[in-house]
Parts: C-alpha cells; structure tokens; sequence
C-alpha cells in the first residue's frame, strides 16, 4: 500500500473529470487500498480518485468512529434525489474551511462495490452529504463553489496563508 498526495485547492487538476472504471483488476484494486490507506492517514471520512491524480470514478468512504467499515463506491450514479438540508462540510483538499452546503437529504445510489457487485443504497444524514460532496469532486466541483464571493475570498485568503506558513 502506498500514501498518495492530495490536490489542494486552487489546483487546476481538481477541475478534471473523472471517467468510469472499465475494468475491475489488480490496478484498481491498488487504487482503491491507496485511496482508503490515504484517507485513514489524513482522518477524512471520504474520498474521491480525483483528489490524489486519479481521473477513474471511485469514491472510498468511512463513517465509523472505529474506522472499520471501509465502503468503496465505483461508478456511482445518483438515481433519485429528494429534499434540501444544510451541513456544514470539510474537504481534505480545501484544509481547514468549513462552510455549510445545502444538499439532497435523501438520495437512492447505485455504483459496483470493491468486489465488483452492483449495489443499491438508500441514504440520509451524513453518508448521503458525503457522497454527494465526493461525487462532485469526480466532476470537477468544490464544496466552495456553492458559497458566496466574499466566503470564498475569505476561505482563499486563510489557504494562502496557511500555504505560505512553515510547517
Ligand atoms: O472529500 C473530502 O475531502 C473528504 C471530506 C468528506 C466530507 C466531510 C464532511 C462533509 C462532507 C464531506 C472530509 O473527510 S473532511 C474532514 C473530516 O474528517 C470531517 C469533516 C466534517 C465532519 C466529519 C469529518
Ligand atoms: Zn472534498
């Protein structure tokens, strides 16, 4: 397994889209150990390929307090969506803004599990906010391109001085 390196806003290849995964083999099955292995590392409770380089549709999330039910998503489509709820969101490519967004509150997914099955899910709460935040990231999108002008100018002005302060 390997840590991976995270994009961090405003690098232009979190803006890239992600394509599906055309074939479940022993390389996507590194990514995505990659993928879960890097999250872990960095505390987040998901994360998308685009966000470490990777232009393939695959989503790793992990909800439990234990950190011990990894799920992996592959080629997630969102089939139906209903309601309106704001949260307040963090992004590992985006450290240290939180911002609320207003997302689905109940969503009905379909993707391919780690093992290739297809899956159906309904969701609500924090499990459908964050695959709805990382399925943004497969398509390009920020958590902050849905704030004000001025939040972000806030949020862009604290990531360039954490960026510039020493470690
Ligand atoms: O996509 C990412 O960058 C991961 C992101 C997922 C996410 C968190 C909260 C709402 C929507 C999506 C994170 O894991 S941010 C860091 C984090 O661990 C966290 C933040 C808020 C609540 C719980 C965890
Ligand atoms: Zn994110």
């Amino acid at each position: 397994m390997a840590l991976l390196d995270i994009l961090h806003f405003p690098d232009q290849r979190l803006r890239l889209k992600a394509q599906p995964v055309t074939v479940m083999d022993e390389k996507t099955q590194q990514i995505v150990a990659n993928m879960f292995e890097t999250m872990y590392h960095f505390a987040g409770i998901g994360l998308a390929a685009v966000q470490v380089n990777i232009q393939k549709s695959i989503i790793v999330m992990d909800l439990s307090a234990e950190k011990n039910q990894p799920q992996c998503f592959i080629n997630l489509k969102i089939l139906a969506k209903q309601g309106k709820d704001k949260h307040e969101e963090g992004c590992l490519s985006v450290p240290g803004i939180y911002e609320k967004v207003a997302r689905a509150k109940w969503i009905k997914i379909e993707a391919l599990n780690q093992n290739g099955q297809l899956i159906q899910q309904e969701l609500t709460g924090l499990p459908a906010i964050c695959l709805q935040h990382e399925l943004d990231h497969l398509n390009g999108k920020l958590f902050i391109d849905y704030v004000s002008a001025l939040k972000l100018q806030r949020a862009r002005a604290k990531l360039k001085k954490q960026q510039a302060e020493p470690l």
